[in-house]
């Protein structure tokens, strides 16, 4: 199972093709629209959101609503290509009234990918380097929760850290209702006020999402090598969100205040091996263990300040201030919707690599058998 996506941010789609799905899984694509949606939602997000309303067209892969096992091919329309065509068309464009953007943003991808590629327009460089790229993840992962669904495997996510505003007491009941995915009424006002000053300073703010998954069986991924590993592959995908700068597994890095005896997850038998713990997060040996996956990220605020940092213009080397774009004040809310679809991915991807999936049967079957045979092991 692979994908690859392509296109721009202000471009005029985001193209994806996915390849690797079993045979006979039928889309739900308003099930794909609405996670489409929801990646969108949350309060802090910029002007942007109100132009776009992202939905998935098929092109490929997919006949009478059922994947065929061909490559899927997928693409989301940008609207906000009307607003910006005359330069972002690859080859119809007029470029008399367009200014290149010489200021690249501290925090960016900005100054590096103008050095390695050779460019002398940053926009050559943000275009791609956009978060917008994140539509095709949750293309992608929206197709895969439909085959986890089927195995009664689950992913959620929520907010614990915005800008300083920590969680502490959860109530997942609230996750839903809450604009910032926050499980505590009270966090989500103060986190929303918070924003609300952070904007009003112009200014951005980050934080740290959660996100779980429930029901996979023990023995998913492998210790044999380092690229086996599932613990490692999942790392990878979710430090490369935009913005994401830390991926901890349970306890993670609070680990190191504890002795071995306080933490290591205790063996226990009932109809079935268990633990008493999850401080792991769900992983022994890049295996997973039965217990459910918990992963946190933690995401910085995002380059674009509306109050622009001390920078440097490419052409004249002179001090400048940065770039500004309309942009989002705070995208935790977006990335942990992200973060589920990620993990839905890599999920689904270490699950048909290790049971045969040609079809869904197939692969539905072979884990049914699985979990029966590690029920008597
Ligand atoms: C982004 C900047 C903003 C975001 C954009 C990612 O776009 P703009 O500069 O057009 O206001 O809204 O995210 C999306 C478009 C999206 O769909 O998530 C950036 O610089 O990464």
């Amino acid at each position: 199972m692979r994908y690859i996506s392509s296109g721009h941010s202000h471009g005029e789609k985001i193209s994806i093709i996915f390849e690797g799905v079993p045979a006979n899984l039928e889309i739900d694509i308003n099930d794909i629209n609405s996670e489409l949606s929801r990646r969108q939602s949350g309060y802090g997000r910029g002007g942007r959101m109100k132009i776009e309303h992202d939905e998935v067209k098929f092109t490929g892969g997919v006949i009478f609503s059922k994947t065929t096992g061909a490559p899927i091919a997928m693409e989301v329309i940008n609207r906000d290509y009307n607003n910006h065509q005359t330069y972002m068309s690859p080859f119809d464009y007029d470029l008399e009234n367009y200014k290149a953007v010489k200021v690249p943003r501290p925090g960016h991808a900005d100054l590096v990918g103008l050095m390695k590629y050779e460019q002398n327009d940053t926009r050559v460089v943000f275009e791609r380097a956009s978060a917008r790229e994140t539509v095709s993840r949750v293309c992608v992962g929206a197709i895969c929760k439909q085959i986890l669904k089927q195995m009664d495997i689950n992913v959620y996510s929520y907010v614990v850290n915005i800008g300083g505003v920590e969680v502490t007491h959860l109530d997942l009941k609230y996750i839903n209702e809450s604009p910032v995915r926050m499980p505590s009424l009270v966090k989500t006002k103060e986190a929303i006020e918070l924003i609300d000053q952070v904007k009003l300073n112009k200014d951005t703010i980050g934080g740290i999402c959660v996100v779980v998954a429930e029901n996979i069986p023990a023995g998913i991924g492998s210790y044999v090598s380092h690229e086996t590993k599932l613990d490692a592959k999942i790392a990878a995908n979710i430090i490369s969100i935009q913005a994401c700068k830390g991926v901890e597994f349970g306890q993670g890095f609070a680990l190191s205040n504890h002795l071995g005896s306080e933490v290591h997850d205790e063996i226990i038998y009932d109809h079935g091996f268990s633990r008493t713990s999850n401080n792991y997060g769900g992983f022994e040996g890049g295996m997973t263990t039965g217990m459910p996956l918990v992963i946190r990220a933690v995401f910085k605020p995002i380059p674009t300040l509306m109050q622009p940092l001390k920078s440097v213009n490419i052409d004249s080397k002179e001090v400048s201030p940065s770039h500004i774009e309309r942009s989002d004040v705070c995208v935790i809310p977006a990335a942990s919707v992200i973060c589920e679809h990620v993990l839905n991915y890599e999920i689904t991807k270490a699950i048909c690599e290790q049971f045969t999936s040609d079809t869904m049967k197939q692969l539905v079957t072979a884990l049914n058998d699985y979990r029966d045979y590690l029920k008597r092991f």
